[in-house]
């Protein structure tokens, strides 16, 4: 076997691998060995193929540290001017998020502080929320347009998106959400909207190599199936994969549409029905839970987790970091509470931040799992078990990140 560029040694590892028999896929006592930014061999250390120990590899003793895929956030609204803290006060004197959103608040007073904003200010606001991130072992964020609502904001937002990649050790998936809702200035014109989302936005995303995927919202205050199906035809007419904002808030069909269309995963679904949920299962649709939102809006109606298990739908679980509904930068809590408040097991909610978060992004071959061939992107932690990442909350034990085989250093 050819030599190893550096070989982590001396750590428990939770490979995440989906043939491994061992809970988490642990490798107890194992060693990690990467070259050219891939990993070229995972296993017990006492099993190290000859040759890989070249006279050139460097040996990192993790002193008996566990391991972990790097974490995947796979939903996120990253990128954007101002905050909403003045609506979460109203929220809690008594104004639900639809009527907030129906009298011009919510997305769209978001919209109104990003197309505002130059380059630099959301770059710069966006990339102290993506160190808070990577703060706790992310090393890839999916992060969405979607508060331009016009065509240059939208691929602005998507240009901050790939300079962030660009800047620091964590990749970045850009997805286009101008279907996120109904700008001001086409109040009643929908379909003249969506014109632009399908003939101008998502051509000129696709050409420019801007997003990775289309992403669209399917609810009462958004828009209807149908219309989600006409974006996610333009989408496909040019290459690009779908994901969908699915029954977050009502049944609007959300889960079948995604389904459908092949979708790479349908998100939130606390109003998932069950044929939805059978469609998920058939169509090999990711089920992306958000619980931030969920509780920061205070539902109370979980999505159908037995159901997605029954049928087995990949479960992916994310931050969907943004400045209404989920203010929410830290990965582990949302670990958290995928297990507290959606029932989750500590392991289901790790592989939906790892393993099943990279099929929600399409990267399943590619990332979130420790395998051979993988990327080598890891998170390293004070941690005596696995489990453990779903239960602090507050206080990251995140030692060290690994991103492309190299220590990510964000100072
Ligand atoms: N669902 C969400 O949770 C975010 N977008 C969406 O479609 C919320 C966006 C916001 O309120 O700014
Ligand atoms: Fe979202």
């Amino acid at each position: 076997m050819e030599a190893a560029s550096t070989i982590w040694t001396n750590t428990n590892v939770a490979t995440f691998s989906a043939t491994s028999a061992e809970p988490y896929g642990a490798v107890l006592e194992g060693a990690v060995a990467v070259r050219g930014g891939r990993i070229l061999w995972v296993g017990h250390r006492d099993a190290m193929p000859a040759g890989i120990l070249g006279g050139q590899t460097e040996t990192v003793d993790l002193g008996g540290r566990w391991m972990t895929p790097g974490l995947i956030d796979c939903h996120t609204h990253l990128v954007f001017a101002g905050d909403r803290a003045d609506e979460f006060e109203r929220r809690l004197l008594g104004e639900s998020y639809e009527e907030i959103a129906r009298s011009g608040g919510g997305i769209r007073s978001t919209v109104t502080a990003t197309r505002a904003a130059s380059f630099d200010t959301l770059l710069s606001a966006a990339e102290r929320r993506l160190r808070a991130l990577a703060s706790e072992g992310v090393t890839t964020v999916e992060i969405k347009s979607g508060y331009g609502l016009e065509l240059d904001t939208e691929m602005r937002m998507l240009q901050v998106a790939l300079e962030l990649e660009r800047r620091n050790p964590i990749r970045v998936v850009g997805t286009l959400l101008g279907a996120h809702a109904l700008p001001e200035e086409f109040e009643g014109r929908s379909a003249e909207y969506l014109e632009v989302v399908c003939e101008e936005m998502i051509p000129r995303a696709a050409e420019e190599g801007l997003a990775a995927c289309v992403d669209a919202f399917c609810e009462e205050i958004a828009f209807t199936a149908e219309e989600c199906g006409a974006v996610f035809d333009a989408a496909k007419a040019h290459g690009l994969p779908v994901r969908l904002h699915a029954d977050q808030l009502s049944d609007s069909g959300g889960a079948a549409l995604a389904a459908g269309h092949g979708a790479l995963s349908a998100d939130h679904l606390e109003f998932a029905s069950e044929a939805g949920v059978r469609a998920m299962a058939a169509a090999g649709t990711v089920a992306v839970l958000l619980p931030g939102a969920f509780y920061t809006l205070r539902q109370t109606r979980p999505p159908p987790v037995d159901a997605l298990r029954e049928s087995g739908v990949p479960i992916a679980l994310a931050t969907d970091a943004n400045p209404g509904s989920s203010p929410v930068l830290s990965p582990l809590t949302i670990l958290q509470m995928g297990c507290t408040l959606f029932g989750l097991t500590p392991e289901e909610a790790l592989a939906g931040m790892t393993r099943n978060g990279a099929r929600a992004l399409g990267l399943g071959d590619e990332i979130g799992t420790i395998e051979e061939g993988k990327a080598a992107d890891f998170a390293v932690w004070d941690i005596d078990h696995p489990r453990e990442l779903c239960y602090w909350l507050g206080g990251t034990p995140c030692h060290s990140v690994i991103s492309g085989g190299e220590v990510a250093s964000y100072d």
